[in-house]
């Protein structure tokens, strides 16, 4: 058994800004994973970026924790669940094992000769997609709804955060009375700020994403018991406990599933179980991916447990010219699932080495 993992750092820019409660972000640097063993090239992507803004890991440090403790549990291509329970020891660093445990997906979907999606479980060949927009001045945000309804989006997510939420979705709502509208204030507020909470409540959204702290149940679970907008969980929803967690004690009913965020697709389809069993809702959420991390995404929102339209926007909306050369497109709302094996990606070697500002050889190992 022949292995070699190496990776690519590239910078991509966005094709608009995307600002959130946490920052104003120009560009995608997206860690690339290649895995060569056995004559099989398997990919995947870790969803951390330069800065630790949104969770604590970065860039450095998913590197620094493969380099050190999660490679050695690579090179025996373990499949992904038994892959998890070797690297439990370490605490945490999720992006950083989700990069290693999404690239033995592909490796072993591509082994069976199977699409991720149909590889995963049960799937409904396609995902439905909504978008998230970032935070803009209230005429730009209106124009870019109206464009995507337009596109066919099935639901449209907001960026808001404190003292800029009101304005922003009653405009919406004044000129867009009906739509799937939601937002996302990304930890900005504190269960201090209940009362401001609590007017979001005119605004019918579908739900509310994950307004209080990063790590927080409890505040939450206080939170939707006084409003009537169901409370979906993002950051908070980091393993499979969280979510039991966040049912038993009705921290919220939604939760947005990112695969980078929770370990991997292994621990992604747990929590969509629990989700199902506890009689909630989830969708696949994103992290601006590129089209590789992307076909993660788009595999696992096809799931049937999978019930709310997701993040997983096509390629277009975030670069003009992607690393790989066959981008999800979506038709009536929907995107499909790659039909090719593994991620079912063409990759474009030559797009990844334009966009390339570091590299590197993690291992290369024989047995
Ligand atoms: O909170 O869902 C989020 C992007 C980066 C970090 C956090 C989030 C997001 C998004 C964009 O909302 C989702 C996407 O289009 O990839
Ligand atoms: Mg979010």
């Amino acid at each position: 058994m022949e292995g070699k993992l190496s990776y690519q750092l590239v910078k991509m820019p966005l094709v608009t800004p995307f600002e959130t409660s946490f920052g104003r972000q120009l560009d995608r640097c997206a860690l690339i994973f290649k895995l060569e063993a056995d004559g099989i090239t398997a990919y995947s992507e870790s969803v951390t970026d330069t800065d630790p803004f949104y969770s604590y890991e970065n860039n450095s440090t998913a590197l620094e924790i493969i380099d050190r403790y999660l490679v050695p549990h690579l090179m025996k291509l373990p499949v992904p669940g038994e892959f998890m329970e070797q690297v439990a020891y370490v605490k945490g660093h999720n992006m950083a094992k989700a990069a290693l445990e999404m690239l033995l997906w592909d490796y072993h979907a591509r082994i069976k000769g199977m699409p991720l999606d149909r590889y995963l479980g049960k799937s409904k060949g396609k995902a439905e997609v909504g978008i998230s927009l970032g935070m803009e001045p209230i005429e730009t945000t209106i124009s870019r709804i109206s464009n995507a309804l337009d596109t066919g989006y099935q639901r449209i997510k907001v960026k808001i955060k404190k003292g800029k939420e009101l304005g922003i979705l009653g405009a919406i709502r004044d000129r867009f009375p009906d739509i799937n509208l939601t937002a996302d204030a990304n930890c900005d507020y504190s269960i201090k700020d209940i009362d401001l909470l609590k007017k979001i409540d005119r605004f019918n959204l579908q739900y509310l994403e994950q307004p209080l702290g990063h790590d927080d149940l409890i505040y939450h679970a206080k939170l939707a018991k006084s409003m009537s907008t169901p409370i979906c969980l993002d950051e908070s929803i980091t393993d499979l406990e969280k979510a039991q967690k966040a049912f038993e004690i009705g921290s919220g009913e939604i939760i947005n599933i990112k695969p980078g965020r929770v370990g991997g697709l292994t621990n992604s389809l747990s929590i969509s179980e629990v989700v199902r069993e506890n009689g909630g809702h989830c969708w696949v959420g994103g992290m601006l991916e590129t089209g590789i991390g992307r076909a993660f995404n788009v595999a696992m929102a096809s799931q049937v447990n999978v019930d709310y339209a997701g993040d997983t926007s096509p390629n277009s909306k975030y670069f003009k010219k992607d690393v790989v050369l066959n981008p999800f497109t979506m038709k009536d709302g929907y995107i499909e699932a790659n039909s090719g094996v593994g991620i079912g990606v063409e990759v474009d070697t030559n797009a990844l080495s334009g966009y390339k500002t570091a590299e590197g050889v993690i291992k290369v190992w024989k047995m």
